[in-house]
Formats: C-alpha cells, structure tokens, sequence
C-alpha cells in the first residue's frame, strides 16, 4: 500500500508549495528572493483539507482514509526550525574545547544547506553549520516526524456505508477509526562527501509513521460494491462525501490460446534468456494497474526489483471482448530465480486521481464534494491485488 500513501504527504506539501509559487510568479519576483519578503501576498492561504479514501476489497484491513490539511511554506507552526522531537545531533566535540574544529564529525549539524561545507570543495561552512544548535534547513529539523502529526486531522467522523442493493450488507454503515501509526513508507537518507554522488553512497533509510483512519469493527469492505464515504469535520465545518465501486483484483491469464504458458503448480516457468511476459486481465472499470516484481531472496525474504503503473493495452483488450487486459513482459535478461509479480488494479476514480495531471481540485481528477457541491482535494477509490509466482530457469 505504500507506493500512494508514501507520496501523500509530499504531494500534500507541494500543492501548498505551488500555490505559494504561483502567488509569487504572480508578484513577478526572481527565485533568489527571500520567500518571507512575500508573506504578505500569501498570508490568505487558507490550509484545506486534503482526503484519500482507498478501498481493499482484497486485504480490508488495508483499506485506509487519510485526511490533512494543506500547509504553505511560511507555516510557522508547522516549520518551526525547532527539533520537536529530539532527534536532532550535534557536532562531535571530540577535543572537548567547546566549538567545532576541522575533522570533527558535523553530525546533523550541517547548516542551513544541510550540506557539510567543506564538501568536494564546496567553499566553506554556511550559516548554523558547526554552531552545536539546531537551524532550519539541518537534518532531524521540521523531518517528517514533527510535521506529520501537525497536518493529519484526527478529529473527523469517517463513516463508509454500503449502497449496494442486492449486497449482503447493503444499508451497513462501516466506522473507520482514527489510529496515529496507521501505516509508513521509508525515506532513504544521503549523508556525507558522498551525499551530491547518491547513488554511490548506501544510503541510511528511515521508517516514518503517519496516521490514517482504519476499518474498526467487525463489517469488511466487500468486492463489487458501491460505497458512500461521509467524512464530517467539525475542524473544517464541512460534510464531505464521494462514491465509489470496489473492483476485484486482476486474473491472471496462464495457458490462455493468446498467452501459453508453462504452469508448474501455482508458479508460471521462463526459459532463462527467452523472452516472455505475463498478462491478465480485469474489470471493465479498472483504469491504471501497479505493478512490482520482487525476486525471492530465500524462502521468506522478497527483495524489490522494480516496480512502476501500466494501463490496459488496447489491442489485446479488443481481442478480449473489451474486457481489459494489461502484460508485462518479462526480458531476457531477468536472472534464474523465483519472484513474485504483484499486479494491483485501481478502479476508476483511483486511477484518475493517481494518474492524470489535472489540478488537484478539478471535478474529474476528484471525486469528493462537500456540502456545498465544492470539490475537495482528494479521492474516494479502490485498490485490490494478486500475485503470481514466476521460476526462471
Ligand atoms: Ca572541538
Ligand atoms: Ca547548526
Ligand atoms: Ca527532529
Ligand atoms: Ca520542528
């Protein structure tokens, strides 16, 4: 689940970013200029919330709806240049005399660049570096951690209630609970003369925590189903809502007349060397697929290959009887061993709020309304996988 969620809070940020950008594009200025110097043109801002809902009619438990507020740049409270949380390390001060000398390890404290000064011949130590005090712009300042908890709204009621006549628990109303780790993703962190060279350096990574709304209770998300999400915040005065299908997950498509293929048990066989590839197909509402091959290290250890969307290919789906087929080819040079391809399907109003470059709030990328029939950033969607074992050999 982490490929979206991870990017959430980013993307979160950046839309405040742009919209303090485009505020100052407007007012002309050139990018040296100090940000505050404009503060005055920004300090409208008003923060909005920002909601994604994803369904899992697969794995409910995994089903999650994250609600945040929009933050811009200048936000004080939440960039306090402050180590909230402790975490922050100063210089070494191996030699005991009370400042920083040459050779004495900066630690987190970097400077204002959050780059040791003396760098591959970078000129010389910037504001804050080696002054054994926190300062905005050093490493474990304003991180992920502090910040999260600022913009997360912890307050809504989440309430999902089935709309699906026929549906076994048509009428049901699901709660979704507020839970503080409700999931993570992982940033990878470059330190060092070796930071400007990333690739070349094993980078330190870092598990961050954010909290979501989680399904509480014993009633599931069910496959096939129309939902209705409520959101009501008191915080923002607003009842928003969205509807969207649940899509079950893809089929794999083995030893079909278009795909032959070698099927030992559960596991599909490759000729190594040769190419081949996988297909399936899915339901005609499905929209983007996302796709991550892992090589089984040993018998409990996956390893990541790659992982990136795909869309269903239109010739193949014509073949298909217009039910929608999506491939992934497995090349040649894939070494012998045992993976595990994962293909998730995103229904439709995931996919276009996941893939489309619309803005953030146009009433096609966003599915959700509030009470006064405003979009509001975000999605109610589903996300639902399976998984296919590949031997190359
Ligand atoms: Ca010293
Ligand atoms: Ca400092
Ligand atoms: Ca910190
Ligand atoms: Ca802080």
């Amino acid at each position: 689940m982490n490929f979206n969620h991870s990017n959430f809070l980013i993307r979160t940020i950046i839309f405040a970013l742009l919209s303090v950008c485009l505020i100052i594009l407007g007012a002309g200025c050139e990018k040296d200029l100090d940000i505050t110097t404009f503060s005055k043109d920004y300090e409208s801002y008003v923060p909005e919330l920002r909601i994604e809902a994803v369904f899992d009619p697969v794995h409910p438990e995994n089903s999650i709806v994250r609600i945040d507020r929009s933050i811009a740049i200048d936000d004080t409270m939440v960039f306090n240049g402050l180590d909230d949380d402790g975490d922050w390390a100063p210089f070494s001060d191996l030699n005991g005399n009370g400042k920083w000398d040459a050779g004495e390890p900066l630690n987190d404290d970097l400077g204002e660049d959050g780059i040791e000064g003396q760098d591959e011949g970078f000129p010389g130590r910037d504001d804050g570096e080696g002054n054994g005090l926190p300062d905005q712009g050093e490493p474990n300042i304003d991180e992920y951690d502090e910040i999260l908890p600022m913009i997360h709204d912890t307050t809504a009621q989440v309430l999902v209630t089935n709309i699906q006549e026929g549906s076994p628990s048509y009428g049901n109303t699901i709660v979704f609970e507020w839970v503080s780790r409700a999931d993570s993703f992982q940033i990878f962190k470059y330190r060092g003369p070796g930071r400007r060279n990333a690739d070349e350096e094993d980078p330190e990574v870092e598990t961050v925590y954010y909290g979501a709304y989680r399904l509480a209770g014993q009633d599931t998300i069910r496959c096939g189903c129309e939902y209705e999400l409520t959101i009501l915040s008191e915080k923002f005065g607003l009842n928003i809502t969205g509807t969207t299908i649940t899509i079950p997950p893809v089929e794999f498509l083995t030893n079909s007349r278009l795909f032959p293929t070698v099927l030992d048990e559960d596991t599909l066989v490759f000729v190594y060397g040769a190419n081949g590839g996988v297909a399936w197909q899915s339901d005609i509402r499905s929209s983007v697929y996302y796709i991550k091959m892992e090589k089984m290290e040993t018998s409990d250890s996956l390893v990541l290959e790659y992982r990136h969307p795909a869309f269903p290919l239109e010739i193949l789906t014509s073949v298909n009887s217009g039910i929608p087929v999506g491939y992934e080819p497995l090349f040649s040079d894939i070494l012998p061993g045992l993976y595990k391809l994962t293909v998730s399907v995103m229904n439709e109003n995931y996919g276009k709020y996941f893939y489309s470059d619309l803005p953030l709030k146009d009433p096609e990328k966003t599915n959700l309304r509030d009470q006064f029939g405003n979009s509001v950033i975000g999605v109610v969607g589903s996300i639902a996988d399976n998984s296919i074992f590949i031997r190359v050999q």
